[in-house]
């Protein structure tokens, strides 16, 4: 369908979901754009140093307000990726929201709040498959 997918996930607040990460965005891309390919980049934390924060930020903000849809795996709590979940809002982007149900509690600012769609799941391919619904 080629919508323009912003997905975000956690950079600094810890990579142990990184190839999770890379390969949800395999997956995206199979229909769709993914302007943030670099949350699923394996070697990231080599790449990091050196881009200013100032510019991650304006970067990113622009894709947000021009994205179609936010997709966010949110198992590793990341204050960034709660900061875009906050942004998108404002600009009405529809946001969908994937936690591990047994590993984590998902923050009440984010389940409480009714404007996000939140999936918990458990096993990858229970994850791939509500993906695969949504961008249907
Ligand atoms: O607080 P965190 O770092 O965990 O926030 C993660 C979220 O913020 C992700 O969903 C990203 O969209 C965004 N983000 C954080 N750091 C970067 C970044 N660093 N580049 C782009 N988006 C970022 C530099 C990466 C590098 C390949 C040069």
């Amino acid at each position: 369908m080629n919508r323009k997918v912003y997905f975000a996930g956690s950079i600094r607040g810890g990579r142990n979901d990184a190839q999770l990460y890379h390969d949800i965005i395999e997956l995206i891309k199979e229909t769709d754009i993914v302007l943030t390919e670099h949350v699923g980049d394996l070697d990231l934390a080599s790449k990091e140093e050196g881009k200013r924060d100032r510019l991650i930020y304006e970067q990113d903000t622009a894709w947000l307000r021009e994205s179609d849809i936010l997709i966010a795996e949110c198992t590793c709590p990341s204050l960034g990726v709660g900061y875009e979940l906050a942004y998108a809002e404002r600009y009405q982007v529809p946001c969908h929201v994937f936690y591990r149900k047994s590993e984590v509690q998902l923050s009440a600012m984010i389940t409480g709040d009714p404007y996000y769609q939140i999936h918990p799941y458990e096993t990858k391919e229970e994850l791939f498959e509500m993906i695969r619904a949504i961008l249907r």
